[in-house]
């Protein structure tokens, strides 16, 4: 989605924006690309919420196009983000229908390249991770994704690392908001003392922060083209409303395509 389809949604509320942070090759673009494909094939249904489209067609058309994931297929993988753009993050947008409101909700999910946050998580001021200041900036709900695959190869040691700096900078940034911790490749086993480590750095300075296990390899035939854990994290990011504290307001420029939006409303 760019700046120009964002003109789309001017004129309703204010969308809900959730932060994906986590570190290069973590499976950040494949998890929006899986729920994009998901919803677009009606096989993910979530109480009370009806999936009414979404305005990023054509950029996610292109990811969920190379996942090309169907029952029975080993699942490919799109390319990984790069970060020529700069300073803001691709963003995923997702309409739903609030059934018991009858009224729209819109929800925009951010996809960053890792090295932004790898970037901001060790210097918050870094002008490379600047795009990542973005994010944490003017999410609602910020999400911090750990890579099991990462976690148990043979470069453990820096990922876990990576992971601790981010968990820590998110902690200093979140201001009250809602964080979870979301294990992707949970098809990937990791050693129980790495999975602790992760989550005491993460509880530590956050320690109401949900968790969430998600796949897109599924776990058998029931699961077969609609992977695990997916559904429960989806479902729990649109239950969020938008928290109750007043952020300051983000730095606007000319450049932020979020400017269009003006005054939040909620
Ligand atoms: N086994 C397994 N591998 C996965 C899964 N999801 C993603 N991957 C792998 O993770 C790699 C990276 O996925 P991406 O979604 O591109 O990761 P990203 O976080 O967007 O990476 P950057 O854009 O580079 O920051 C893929 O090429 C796959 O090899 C999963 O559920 N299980
Ligand atoms: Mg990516």
């Amino acid at each position: 989605m760019g700046r120009a389809d964002l003109g789309f949604l001017a004129g309703r509320a204010r969308p809900i924006i959730i932060g994906v942070a986590g570190p290069q090759n973590a499976g950040k673009t494949t998890l929006l690309g899986a729920w994009y494909l998901l919803l677009g094939r009606g096989a993910i249904n979530i109480e009370g919420r009806q999936f009414a489209g979404s305005y990023s067609l054509a950029g996610w058309e292109a990811v969920a196009g190379s996942l090309r994931w169907n029952p029975g297929q080993p699942p490919t993988f799109p390319p990984h983000t790069t970060s020529r753009a700069g300073r803001a993050p691709g963003l995923l947008h997702l309409s739903f229908r609030d059934t018991q409101q009858a009224k729209e909700l819109d929800y925009l999910f951010t996809d960053a390249p890792g090295e932004w946050f790898q970037k901001w998580a060790v210097n918050r001021d870094s002008p490379e991770g600047v795009g990542a200041r973005w994010i944490s900036d003017r999410a609602d709900v910020l999400i911090i994704v750990a890579d099991r695959e990462a976690l148990s190869g043979e470069n453990m040691g820096s990922a876990r690392g990576s992971l601790q700096l981010l968990a820590r900078r998110i902690a200093a940034e979140r201001r009250g908001r809602p964080v979870a911790l979301v294990w992707t490749k949970s098809d990937v086993e990791i050693a129980p003392e790495m999975e602790r480590a992760v989550r005491g750095a993460v509880r530590d300075g956050m320690p109401d922060a949900a968790e969430f296990s998600v796949s897109i390899v599924s776990d058998g035939a029931a699961t077969a083209g609609t992977g695990v854990g997916l559904l429960d994290l989806l479902a729990w990011l649109l239950k969020i409303l938008r928290p109750c504290v007043e952020l300051p307001p983000p730095p606007a420029t000319r450049n932020d395509p979020l400017f269009l939006y003006g005054a939040r409303s909620s």
